[in-house]
């Protein structure tokens, strides 16, 4: 099937600057193919075709106009008939031109600027603004990143910004410690509705107080730092305690181990947490949530991350469909996932989709702690290592074995009534666990 150049309104021979694929890709429908720029706007054209590139039939600098044939595509699906579309973001605007085409230029980050919704959001003509010259998906990717795109060094023809221009002013702000300084804040402003206004990071010579040597972090930590700065900042976040008692649960957990020595199958308290934990989800819903705009999405299914620490950092795998699974069954995926882990060998489907993290410390130490919301999950609970403490029982002290946990929930969708009614019940289920089953 042939994609060709849509409705562009009153455009002709407008040249092609950027080519998003090339023979062999598999595209979707809405993937973009190439950026046209007229002397009044730039646009993306999406694929209206799913399958195989066979054939690119324009090369950079070619002339187009609606109609020209781009690509060959084979094995398509098609999309429904596009309607005429107009000019999705103007070629030379500034941050003002851009906001006040956010429908287009939304659409324009999901590569389709000229599907049908986003030419019914765009308006047919634009007025040019200020002098940052890119592309929608450019532009799109910047607002993704919060990235001021006036302060972006060009490297693309006639001044124009790249995509790698882009990511190449976000590792230097990285690089100089300015996470988020002046410029950074100001951008990210723009998401979050005030910015921060932070001070630069202190630049401190540390050699002149000592010896010092400096290691890169790995890769693992980058990506995480990154992942729990924006978490740590962007949930109001509220952790809530609550100790359960387990000595009934250990004594089985010990037992059951114990029947299986000679199989080798294993029991861990972490298998017990997070089946607990699914029953827990079940009964309130809202704590198998994820925040999207101004809806919430309750997920039917109920996928567990468990962090895992690793010499290279910390990742969290995920147990897929846990309330299909026995306490074995988890205790031993946890525990391949766990191997995979340090191994270095998790790939990116063992890390996702998961609806709800634990953080288990249990066996390390400490008592109590605040682990940050992994985002889009809306909670995380933590635990700690069990001890024996001496709870009153009405008439003397009996010693127990409590395992303190720490809830954090995000405060947007779970108030502080509900996520202490959600401990009390998993303590419940810990204490007693054939409530798992009710
Ligand atoms: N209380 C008391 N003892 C506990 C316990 C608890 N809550 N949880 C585990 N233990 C015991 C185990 O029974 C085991 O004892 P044995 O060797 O006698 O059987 C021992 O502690 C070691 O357990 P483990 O930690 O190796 O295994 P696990 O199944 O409990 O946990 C995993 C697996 C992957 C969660 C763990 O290895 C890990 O990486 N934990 C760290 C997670 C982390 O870093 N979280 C912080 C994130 S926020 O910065």
């Amino acid at each position: 099937m042939e994609v060709a150049v849509p409705d562009i309104g009153d455009f002709s021979d407008v040249p092609v600057i950027e080519l998003f694929v090339k023979v062999g890709d598999t595209i979707k429908v809405d993937d973009a193919i190439a950026t046209l720029e007229s002397d009044k706007a730039t646009m993306d054209v999406p694929s209206s075709a799913a399958g195989v590139v066979k054939e690119v039939k324009v090369k950079l600098g070619d002339k187009v106009s609606q109609g020209a044939v781009l690509i060959v595509v084979e094995g398509a699906g098609a999309a429904p008939a596009a309607a005429p579309a107009a000019p999705a973001a103007p070629a030379a605007a500034g941050n003002t031109a851009v906001q006040a085409t956010p429908a287009a230029s939304t659409a324009a980050f999901s590569q389709s600027a000229l599907s049908a919704p986003a030419a019914a959001a765009a308006p047919s003509a634009v007025t040019l603004g200020g002098k940052v010259h890119a592309s929608p998906s450019v532009r799109a990717y910047s607002r993704e990143l919060g990235v001021d795109l006036a302060q972006v060094r060009a490297t693309g023809p006639k001044g124009r910004v790249l995509k790698e221009d882009v990511t190449a002013f976000v590792k230097g702000a990285m690089q100089t410690g300015v996470v988020p300084g002046k410029t950074a804040a100001a951008a990210a402003g723009a998401s979050l509705g005030g910015g921060l206004d932070l001070l630069p990071w202190p630049k401190v010579d540390f050699a002149k107080f000592g010896e010092i040597e400096t290691k890169p972090l790995s890769r693992i930590k980058k990506i995480s730092a990154q992942n729990l700065a924006r978490n740590w900042v962007m949930i109001p976040a509220v952790t809530y305690h609550e100790d359960a008692d387990i000595t009934d649960l250990e004594a089985f957990r010990v037992a059951i181990n114990k029947e299986n020595e000679k199989s080798g199958k294993k029991l861990t308290m972490l298998a017990f947490i997070i089946k607990a934990s699914v029953r827990a989800l079940q009964q309130f819903p809202e704590f198998n949530s994820s925040l999207d705009g101004d809806n919430l999405v309750l997920k039917k299914y109920f996928n567990i991350g468990f962090a895992a620490d690793t010499p290279n950092g910390l990742v969290v795998p995920v147990v897929k469909n846990a309330d299909k699974k026995s306490v074995f069954e988890i205790a031993a995926e946890t525990g391949e996932l766990a191997k995979k882990a340090r191994d270095g060998k998790l790939g990116p489907a063992d890390m996702s989709g998961a609806c709800f993290t634990i953080s288990s410390l249990g066996g390390i130490g400490g008592t109590y702690f605040a682990p940050i919301v992994n985002a889009p999950e809306v909670a995380i609970l933590g635990v700690n290592k069990s001890v024996m403490k001496p709870v009153w029982d009405g008439k003397a002290f009996a010693p127990r074995l409590t395992l303190p946990m720490s809830l954090t929930a995000d405060h947007r969708v779970i108030d502080g009534a509900l996520a202490t009614r959600f401990n009390v019940y998993l303590a419940q289920l810990l204490a007693d666990f054939r409530r798992v089953m009710l």
